[in-house]
């Protein structure tokens, strides 16, 4: 059952279409452009400090390897990876200039683009990809700072046109344009962000997505979960990502442990039966062989293991240390493992599974309604820009569709967005409960209890619909009561749709 079954996006198209007449030509085609993109996939952003692994977690989520992942080489510059007809890589030049290139020989994006980095304004890279169909992913370069400088720099290009991408090889500004103008973001962090990166990163959405970025559109992943320092990374890496979720919680709906470089290679094809082969070799040798060897890469790479030096250091670079630990002792608890099993076991190893969940809940089942709401956003901001016979059509076409029964997820969203986000105050339960209710993607997840039977959610339902209701008449200051009016309406349609659930089961 899908907890909303009505796209939003069709209300929005109409009030811009009906708008459209009452206002000048300029403003017009700032209409026209709002209703194309909520008319085009959702733009997911993949943002995060240099080196972090944005590149690695974009391969994995493409399911192949045509972002350029390096030590030693940068991402210089914004890259949208969507879906095309024709496999072909567009440079977009800022003299509005394209160069059109093929892949290289290993199917990535040809180092060489035939032009000086500074001169390009974005690279589009199309695929034939099912998976893209419905979502562009966008590869940024890798944010050398989040400090308050570029953040205000970031707020005075946003001021400026949008179309312009940031000043000759200011790669901080590319990104944070980049952000800007996706519908979702997903921030890679890995265990280094340090103290003030909350902070920072809390001010770099404020400015760089305005109001249209928060929790219910944002996700943050703690990259490199196999690096974190501790006798069992992973589950060090799961307690901190807990804890990121709570620091965060204003900017990201949560924050998930994952080790890219071993989803990247259990999902492109990058981790290949000859890998399996030397794992199997590994795990047949003497165990205190195997003991000394994964004691650090220096030991593993060492002269005397009889098993092909080049073959290991080739483990290293598709799983690393820990990877190839655990994938040896895969094999050893099940020797007759076959490689397509022990690929499905690495990639649940890496925690992907868990982050391609919540992406595709925000894809499949929200990706609509978060575009209408970016829409909407976008239809302010054009208002408060304008003269003021047109901002005021604007709003009350605004207030309008507010007002429509038919717009409750709308207005469910705008409340969740100022809860989620931080700006209207709410006890910790309460704020549980918003995020819940709007990033759910079942009855059970939007009720907290994802495996909870249907008449425990129906009761469930009803009881949070009296209590946000009682909250909303008593002790609420204002600005919590209009929050708390339409947070009752939503659980009190919820009951209404488990009820009829309920009832259509029993016959
Ligand atoms: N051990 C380990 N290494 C990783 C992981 N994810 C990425 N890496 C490695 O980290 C290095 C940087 O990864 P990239 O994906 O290029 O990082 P990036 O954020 O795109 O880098 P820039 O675009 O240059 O900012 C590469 O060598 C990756 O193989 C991980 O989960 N674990
Ligand atoms: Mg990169």
């Amino acid at each position: 059952m899908p907890p909303t079954a009505q796209r939003m996006s069709p209300l929005v198209i109409s009030l811009a279409q009906t708008l459209r007449p009452q206002v000048p030509p300029p403003t017009q085609a700032e209409i026209d452009r709002i209703i194309a993109r909520l008319q085009g996939p959702l733009q997911l952003a993949v943002a995060g400090r240099i080196k972090s692994g944005k590149s690695t977690v974009v391969n994995a989520l493409i399911g192949s390897r045509v972002s350029p992942t390096d030590i030693r080489e940068c991402t210089r510059m914004v890259t949208r990876f969507q879906y095309g007809t024709v496999d072909r890589v567009e440079i977009r030049k800022k003299d509005g200039t394209t160069i059109t290139l093929p892949f290289d020989d290993s199917g990535m994006i040809p180092s060489d683009l035939r032009c000086e980095p500074v001169e390009v304004a974005v690279v589009d890279v199309y695929l034939t990809y099912e998976s893209l169909r419905g979502v562009t992913i966008v590869d940024t370069p890798g944010l050398a700072s989040l400090d308050t400088e570029s953040v205000g720099r970031t707020q005075e290009m946003l001021g400026a046109d949008n179309e312009h991408t940031g000043t000759e090889g200011a790669t901080d500004e590319q990104s944070q344009l980049a952000v800007s103008s996706a519908e979702a973001v997903l921030y890679v962090i890995t265990q280094s962000i340090r103290a003030d990166d909350a902070d920072a990163l809390q001010a770099f959405r404020r400015s760089s997505s305005g109001e249209t970025s928060s929790p219910i559109n944002a996700l943050a992943i703690l990259n490199k979960a196999d690096q974190v320092t501790a006798d069992e990374p992973m589950e060090a890496a799961a307690e901190l990502a807990q804890e990121h979720s709570f620091t965060l919680r204003h900017t990201v709906s949560q924050v998930l442990p994952l080790i890219g470089l071993v989803a990247e290679s259990s999902l492109t094809g990058n981790f290949t039966e000859a890998d399996a082969q030397a794992l199997r070799d590994i795990a047949a040798l003497d165990e205190p062989v195997q003991q000394m060897m994964f004691m650090s890469t220096d030991f593993f790479l060492r002269d005397e293991v009889p098993v092909d030096l080049a073959a290991r250091e080739r483990l290293l670079t598709r799983l690393d240390i820990l990877g190839t630990r655990k994938a040896v002792e895969m094999i050893r608890n099940d020797p007759q493992i076959s490689t397509g099993t022990l690929r499905g076991r690495l990639e649940s190893l890496s925690g992907f599974p868990q982050m391609r969940h919540i992406i595709d809940g925000v894809f499949s089942v929200r990706a609509d309604d978060i575009k209408s709401s970016v829409a909407l956003a976008a239809l302010d901001t054009l208002a408060s820009k304008s003269p003021p016979s047109v901002r005021d059509a604007i709003y009350d076409a605004l207030e309008e569709l507010y007002q429509q029964p038919e717009a409750q997820q709308l207005r469910l969203l705008e409340a969740a967005s100022l809860v989620t986000s931080g700006k209207v105050e709410l006890p910790d339960d309460m704020f549980d409960e918003v995020r819940d209710l709007v990033t759910g993607t079942s009855p059970g997840e939007m009720l907290g209890d994802p495996a909870a039977p249907v008449p425990t959610l129906t009761e469930r339902a009803l009881e949070a619909a009296g209590r946000w209701r009682t909250f909303a008449t008593f002790g609420s200051t204002p600005a919590q009561s209009r929050i708390a009016h339409t947070i009752h309406r939503s659980y009190f349609l919820l009951w209404q749709e488990l009820r009829a659930h309920t009832a259509g089961g029993a016959q």
